[in-house]
């Protein structure tokens, strides 16, 4: 059965194409700096939000339908990963990722959840072999139900702690069956509305302790993946433990995870937290912490997450000079955490977003690769950083120089009182004029 008859398989028709069910930019094999696109950009869907997300926001109900024609609960989600795979192979996306509530219904208890999960992850098997599709992470839902409305792994409650728990670990078991490349703790609701009620060292003592309790039991079934935090600062709590990637970083050294752990950084999350996604990009790589994305981006005129589709291909050329700069992916990917608008309605729609996506990502790629080709930008950074390789700056780099040694080299410099300039309008032209 045919769950989008008004998709067709979308194919590359070059920048001049006017048909928008096209890729413009987007052709998986041509080769880009060595390697072919599809594996610079690792793009994955969103289960999620493709999906599952019918539209509803705190102003009104469901404005899609995507049931996929099933009648129980079971059908409803088997029909799901019925029409992601046929959406996957008609987008050419080679990977998805999900959280274990949105491949499977919740059931009344534990035992009866993780019955819906086994037969799920069964189906997700045998489809992901027909058509050579791969995890890029899988992920638990320890925010949506009732019992987490204090947090999971930060709840005052112990045994909210300890379902979150066994939840995780039934998560990390999927996905390690179905080969999952990594598995990411998004905060949820780990964070706090008011410190009123809220003992702030205890809940992140737990948190930490959840980490390293679920990574460990991973590990010991056999996960070869990345585990990774995903930074957001605020949403749907006042203020989430993971506010940024620098929040995250010492929160992972704090509690002796970052040989394990990096950061999926999401684009609306920097935004959310007054970091550009590019910062936040740089933070992770300069700390050997850069694992994947989730790609989307916000609406600067809103202070929530609104996971639209990445379009600004300034945003997209800045990421990909930072994936390259960070050596590309490994075990991560460009994951859309992003959904189409509650008034794009039609399944036209989803199709139409991903094409947006994947073109602004993959046009922000060739533009990245002709940053790095053209290479004014890069020689003026060595360049502006060329007195710390001879002389007194030698000794800086190398830390063999003693403070007396500064001094004198400072008293040496007489009237000091200018240094070059930063040229960042000179710089961002040379940016415009390679781009356009
Ligand atoms: C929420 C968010 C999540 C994570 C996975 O803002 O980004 O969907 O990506 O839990
Ligand atoms: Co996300």
């Amino acid at each position: 059965m045919e769950f989008f008859p008004t998709i067709p398989v979308i194919k590359y028709e070059g920048k001049d194409s006017k048909n928008m069910l096209a890729f413009r930019h987007y052709n998986p094999d041509e080769v880009i700096l060595g390697k072919p696109m599809r594996e610079h950009l690792k793009f994955a869907l969103s289960y999620w939000h493709t999906m599952c997300a019918e539209g509803s926001d705190m102003f009104g109900r469901g404005t899609m339908n995507k049931d996929f024609g099933g009648q129980t609960p079971m059908e409803i989600y088997k029909n799901k990963a019925y029409a992601a795979f046929e959406l996957m192979n008609k987008l050419s996306i080679d990977y998805f990722c999900f959280h274990d509530r949105d491949i499977a219904p919740e059931g009344k208890t534990l035992e009866e959840s993780n019955k819906n999960l086994d037969e799920i992850a069964e189906l997700l098997e045998k489809l992901m072999k027909e058509n050579n599709k791969k995890l890029l992470w899988g992920t638990a839902n320890c925010f949506n139900h009732p019992r987490y409305m204090n947090g999971a792994g930060t709840s005052p409650e112990a045994d909210a702690f300890a379902y979150a728990a066994a939840q995780i670990k039934k998560a990390m078991e999927v996905t390690v069956k179905l080969g999952g490349n990594g598995y990411v703790y998004w905060g949820g609701r780990e964070g706090y509305e008011t410190l009123l009620n809220t003992d702030m060292g205890k809940e992140l003592d737990n948190l930490g302790f959840l980490l390293k309790l679920t990574s460990q039991y991973a590990r010991s079934i056999g996960f070869k993946g990345d585990f990774y935090i995903e930074p957001k600062p605020k949403e749907p709590t006042k203020h989430q433990y993971d506010f940024d990637a620098a929040t995250v970083i010492g929160f992972l050294q704090k509690y002796d995870l970052m040989d394990d752990f990096k950061l999926n950084i999401e684009a609306n999350h920097a935004t959310l937290a007054g970091h550009t996604f590019q910062h936040e990009l740089a933070v992770a790589r300069v700390n050997g912490a850069f694992g994947s994305i989730d790609a989307n981006q916000g609406d600067l005129q809103l202070g929530w997450d609104t996971d639209q589709f990445p379009t600004n291909v300034y945003e997209t050329t800045m990421c990909m000079l930072e994936v390259i700069k960070a050596g590309g992916f490994t075990n991560g990917g460009l994951n859309f955490d992003a959904k189409t608008r509650r008034a794009s309605n039609t399944p036209e729609d989803i199709a139409y977003s991903y094409i947006a996506g994947m073109d602004a990502f993959a046009l922000g790629l060739r533009l990245a690769a002709m940053v790095l080709e053209d290479g004014r930008i890069e020689e003026f950074v060595k360049q502006r950083y060329a007195s710390y390789e001879s002389g007194i700056g030698k000794k800086i780099s190398d830390k063999t120089v003693t403070i007396e040694e500064l001094e004198a080299h400072a008293k040496g410099l007489g009237e000091f009182e200018t240094v070059p300039s930063g040229r960042q309008e000179y710089l961002e032209n040379i940016l415009n004029s390679i781009m356009f």
